[in-house]
Formats: structure tokens, C-alpha cells, sequence
């Protein structure tokens, strides 16, 4: 079969079984084609392949709605809804997303690219059609890794209030990015392991015939039954009035197919324990799903991935904190759920009992860091940029108001590229602006970035937020200084000269690539929060003509910050911001994105030079 030419999923409903499985292993096949020119989820969605085709062959999307948490596991469903031709521009600029979209398609329903909405998003839709009186079936598939997040656990704890059916299909491959943790996690490996479970998968029926009391029971009314059955397949579902399902091979058609064919008629609703191997069909995946979880281009005979010759930041930033661990016993190191992303590896390696991984919880997180520091501890919390708008309370109520010694590492901050709007790194400033006590920084370099943590870490005793980019530089262990807080400095300073250019990170590297010896000042502003008042008295009282260069939303940014200051002192100087305006950037890859927000370095240089009226 030709995977590009499916329009919708129809044509499912005539196949046989074996007929359904070769699709399997095309749809397979064109997912490893396509991703390993693109990049994008790949174990995820290898994983996800027969339970998605399942789930086409029991319901009727767009009539039910289908609604994948994160969405990056959603290739098949978007394969099978009429998108397979457009596979080719997966993640590109103007091309189609790696997660669901609303504009993409009638077949998705809801967006995310964050994990744990979906569950609180079907209870959404179901409410919503009941009180409709309409008649379709609302399905949330969750991986056990997104099951892990405390939104999904209010959602699960909603289900018996609402008193909507939903259908959760649980993903269960065991792994989150890394393997998953936690209770929840150990409780789904005993349920699998359980030879209960094999009792309670044999036929209430069945069961109780064995005895008398039981066929009495079987014969009597249905609530006894029901009892009965809630009895002998108890677990943390059950008990909050979610009928369970499971656990069900998600490779085999046959068994999927039977098991959703129940999901669909239950009245209640229900959950249905499905499990896969994550990266299933493509050996190195298999074999090593973290690193094949999320991929850029690859290798697909050979299955190697590129290498970088340089480090990322991420990787120079937990390098040094690792430096840190060595001599201080008092570090500890949390991640929510992110150690690979984060290059956590060897601290966790390393300092095995001074890393948490807490699963996928960035609020939990972030209060657990705080308490864990107002206890003689300092606490290295690195959370994406994106993924920490889950934690604002948390900085705000907990760590910023208790003034909590956490070094919180905004990883992944400015635009990311591929995922797009959900993952760009770009509100985290505007959002912390306004929270008191909080310190917020940026490097421009691996020498900066190492002295702005060891400030954080030991010259100041507050909250100390560093952010940095998704971006590779040269590693080297410079020797350690401290950096004041609020103290920029100046690139290049010229006399006489009436003309200021104000940025900071990786940005303001750049712009003193392209003006060092022409005519303007050069403001390395490293400390966003607090500023440097005495540079900008200095600037105030040379009226210089001031150009504010950030990559990051404007509203609320240093721009902001600058101005805000200047109307205090009455201030006469010109200024000029720019930053992304007040609007969500799509995906795609990072330069181009740039430059379709005209905030490419090209595209700033001339707005710098008609400015300024510099010679070219
Ligand atoms: C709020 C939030 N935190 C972190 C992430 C990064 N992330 C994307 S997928 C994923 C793991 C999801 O695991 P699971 O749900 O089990 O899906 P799998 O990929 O294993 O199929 C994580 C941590 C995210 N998308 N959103």
C-alpha cells in the first residue's frame, strides 16, 4: 500500500488481520524513512504504531476525538488522517508540526507539545458533549511517563466528579525520556508483573462459577457483581471509579482490537493498560530509547546519529556544577524528568544520592528544591525554559517569597526551532521579571556562564535564575570569579561615542562580531534582574541613543526593565526595542525563524546601522 496516498481511516475497517499488521510494519518503515531526514520522536512514535492503528480500526476519528498527550506519538494517527504526503516537511518551517494541531487537520482535536493535559483535556471534551447530548467517544493516550505529572492525577481525580465517560489508553513502555520513576511507575511494572492480574483478566464469569456463593453472586444483581468485580481487580484506578483493562500486548493487533472493542462499549469510564517497547522495530531505538526519543537527522542503515565537535551549553553548564558536587557536599541536583536533556548524566552517575529525578513534575520539583535549600543545602534545579511556565507558583510563592538558595538553570531559553511554539524558550523573562528577590542572568560565553554560576552558587545566598540557550560553544575550565549581581559591563566602549547597543547571552556575542571597531558602544547587560544602575546612569548622563537587541518576548524584558528606569529618572535618551512581539513563533529551524520574525542577526545589523545612521 502507498502510505502517502491515505486520505482517512476508513479503509481500515476492511482489512483483515495480517492485512493490518503489513500496515504496521509500512507505516513503520515510512516513519524511519522520514524521521531520519527530518529528525523528530522517533522511539516514541515506533512504540505507538499498532495501538494507534488499533485504535483507527475501533473508533471513528474525527467523530470520536483522539487526543495524544505531548503529540509527539501522534506520526501514525497523522499518517493515518491524511498527512502521510506532507511527511516530508515534519517540523520544518511552513511545513506540518511533530505534535497535534487544530489548523493541521479535523482529526485533532486539542494541541499540546507540554505532557499530562490530555487526560483534563477528553474529560474537557466529554463534559462538554454530554451536556451537547451528543454520543461520541473522548480517548486521552498517555504515555506512563506523562501519567507521572500531577496534572494528570487531578484529571484522574476529576473523572468520578464530572461523571463523563473518557477512554484513557495507557501507554505503558516503561520509559519516560529516561527509564520512569516513582511509585506510580513500580506500581504499573507490579501490575504487569502480577500473576493477581491473570486472575483478574479471566472472566468475573468464570471466577465465580468456581464455587456456589459465587454463581449466586454472578446471578444475583448487577451492583454485587460490579462489587465483585472492583474486588479482584483493585488498584489505584479502580478505586477512583475507573474501570481497568489490562495489560494488553500494544504489538498485537488482535488483542488491541479486542481491548478498545471493550473500551468502546463500557459505560463507564475506563482505562486500558496497553504495553509497548518503545523505539519497537528499529534495533538502535530498541535497544537505546532515551537517546532515540527525540532525533535530529540520522544514519538510518547504519543507525548512528551526528556528532557535535562541540558541547552544549546544557552539557557546560552541568559540567561545572558537577565541579561544584565534587568539592560540596551540600549540592543537590533535581531534574524533572529531563537527565538527558539536561546532560545530567554524570552528576547522577556520580552523585547518586544527591540527584532526584522526580518524574515529570516541574512544579513538585521546584517546591521540593526549595525546602530541600532552606535546609543548609543549595539545590541545581535546570528546567526548560517552556516546561517552567508549569512552576511559576512554585518560584513565586515558594522559592522567591522565602528567599530559597535554588540556582534554578533555564535551559533551552530563546527560540528551540522544531518543536515550535509550545517548546520555545521565550516567556521565562517576562514572567519572572516581576517576582521579587529573584536574580535573573546570561551568559555570553562558556567563561561567563561558569563565573555566573559560581556567583549563584557562592557568592550570593538567593534565588539565582541562569538562563541559557540550545546552542554549542567550546568548553574549558576556566578559573572561577564572582560577578556582582547587577553589574553589566561594556564590550566595547568608545569615547565620545553617542550611540549604545544593549543585549545579553549569545546575542550580544553576535552583535559585537558585527560592530567591534565601528562606532558604537557595546552593553553586555549578563544580569537582566537586577540591572546595572550605575552603566545606565552613565548612559543617562551621555544621552546616548540606546538599541535594545533580545530574542525573547519583548513585553516585560530587559527592554522593558531599561525603560521603566529611565522614566524614573526622567530620563531623555531614545530607545529603541526589539524582541519578538507579543505573538506565538511557529517551528522550524532556529536561523529561519529568525528571520521570519526579523530578528536574524542580519536583519538586526542593518536596523543597527539606519539607527544609528552608521556607515555601512
Ligand atoms: C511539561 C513537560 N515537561 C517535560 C516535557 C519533555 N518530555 C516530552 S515527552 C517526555 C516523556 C514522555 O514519556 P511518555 O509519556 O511515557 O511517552 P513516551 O515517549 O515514552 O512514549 C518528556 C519528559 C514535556 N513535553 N512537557
Amino acid at each position: 500500500m502507498e502510505i502517502s496516498n491515505i486520505k482517512n481511516p476508513n479503509f481500515l475497517k476492511k482489512l483483515d488481520k495480517q492485512e493490518l499488521e503489513d500496515l504496521c510494519e509500512e507505516i513503520r518503515t515510512f516513519i524511519i524513512d522520514n524521521v531520519s531526514e527530518t529528525g523528530g520522536h522517533l522511539a516514541s512514535n515506533l512504540g505507538a504504531v499498532e495501538l494507534t492503528v488499533a485504535l483507527h480500526y475501533v473508533f471513528n476519528s474525527p467523530y470520536d476525538k483522539f487526543i495524544f498527550d505531548v503529540g509527539h506519538q501522534s506520526y501514525t494517527h497523522k499518517i493515518l488522517t491524511g498527512r502521510a504526503s506532507e511527511f516530508g516537511t515534519l517540523r520544518q518551517l511552513g511545513g506540518i508540526s511533530g505534535y497535534q494541531k487544530r489548523c493541521e487537520s479535523e482529526h485533532d482535536p486539542f494541541e499540546a507539545g507540554h505532557t499530562s493535559t490530555s487526560i483534563a483535556a477528553a474529560l474537557g471534551f466529554a463534559y462538554a458533549r454530554d451536556l451537547n447530548k451528543e454520543k461520541y467517544d473522548c480517548l486521552a493516550i498517555i504515555g506512563d511517563g506523562s501519567l507521572t505529572g500531577g496534572l494528570a492525577f487531578e484529571a484522574l481525580n476529576n473523572i468520578e466528579n464530572l461523571k463523563s465517560k473518557v477512554i484513557i489508553i495507557l501507554n505503558d513502555n516503561e520509559m519516560s525520556i529516561s527509564r520512569n520513576v516513582g511509585g506510580l511507575s513500580k506500581f504499573l511494572k507490579g501490575i504487569r508483573m502480577s500473576s493477581s492480574y491473570d486472575l483478574a483478566k479471566k472472566s468475573y464469569k468464570e471466577i465465580l462459577s468456581l464455587t456456589k456463593i459465587g454463581t449466586k453472586i454472578y446471578n444475583t444483581s448487577s451492583k454485587a457483581k460490579d462489587e465483585f468485580k472492583k474486588k479482584i481487580n483493585s488498584n489505584i484506578f479502580t478505586n477512583l471509579d475507573i474501570d481497568y483493562l489490562g495489560p494488553i500486548d500494544g504489538h498485537n493487533i488482535d488483542e488491541l482490537i479486542k481491548a478498545f472493542g471493550k473500551a468502546r462499549d463500557s459505560k463507564n469510564s475506563i482505562l486500558v493498560h496497553v504495553i509497548t517497547k518503545k523505539g519497537k522495530g528499529y534495533l538502535p531505538a530498541e535497544e537505546n530509547s532515551s537517546t532515540w526519543h527525540g532525533v535530529g537527522h540520522f544514519d538510518k542503515v547504519n543507525g548512528t546519529l551526528p556528532k557535535s565537535n562541540k558541547p552544549s551549553i546544557s552539557e557546560i553548564v552541568s559540567n561545572t556544577v558537577h565541579e561544584f558536587m565534587e568539592k560540596d557536599e551540600d549540592i543537590v541536583t533535581i531534574t524533572p524528568a529531563m537527565i538527558g536533556g539536561s546532560k545530567l548524566e554524570k552528576i547522577f552517575a556520580d552523585f547518586p544520592n544527591r540527584s532526584i529525578d522526580t518524574g515529570i513534575t516541574e512544579s513538585f520539583a521546584t517546591t521540593l528544591a526549595c525546602a530541600i535549600s532552606l535546609n543548609n543545602k543549595k539545590v541545581f534545579l535546570p528546567i526548560y525554559s517552556s516546561f517552567l511556565q508549569r512552576a511559576y507558583d512554585n518560584i513565586n510563592h515558594d522559592i522567591a517569597r522565602m528567599n530559597a538558595h535554588v540556582v534554578i538553570g533555564i535551559d533551552r531559553a530563546g527560540i528551540v526551532g522544531e518543536d515550535g511554539d509550545t517548546h520555545h524558550g521565550i516567556f521565562d523573562i517576562s514572567f519572572l521579571n516581576s517576582i521579587p528577590n529573584l536574580v535573573i542572568a546570561m551568559g555570553k560565553d562558556n567563561e561567563e556562564i561558569r563565573n555566573l554560576l559560581y556567583t549563584g552558587f557562592y557568592k550570593q545566598d538567593r534565588p539565582f535564575c541562569i538562563r541559557y540557550e540550545r546552542a554549542s560553544m567550546e568548553f574549558s575550565k576556566t578559573p572561577f570569579r564572582e560577578i556582582k549581581v547587577g553589574t553589566w559591563e561594556y564590550l566595547q566602549k568608545i569615547e565620545d561615542c553617542k550611540n549604545t547597543i544593549v543585549s545579553y547571552g549569545t546575542d550580544v556575542t553576535k552583535i559585537y562580531e558585527e560592530f567591534k571597531d565601528k562606532n558604537v558602544n557595546i552593553v553586555n547587560a549578563r544580569y537582566i534582574k537586577p540591572i546595572d544602575k550605575n552603566i545606565l546612569k552613565e548612559l543617562i548622563a551621555t544621552n546616548q541613543k540606546i538599541y535594545v537587541y533580545e530574542t525573547n518576548i519583548k513585553t516585560n524584558g530587559l527592554g522593558t526593565n531599561i525603560l521603566e528606569y529611565f522614566n524614573y529618572k526622567e530620563a531623555p535618551n531614545k530607545v529603541k526595542l526589539t524582541g519578538i512581539d507579543n505573538s506565538y513563533v511557529k517551528h522550524g529551524n532556529v536561523e529561519l525563524l529568525k528571520k521570519q520574525i526579523k530578528l536574524d542577526i542580519d536583519f538586526i545589523k542593518d536596523d543597527i546601522i539606519e539607527y544609528f545612521n552608521l556607515e555601512k
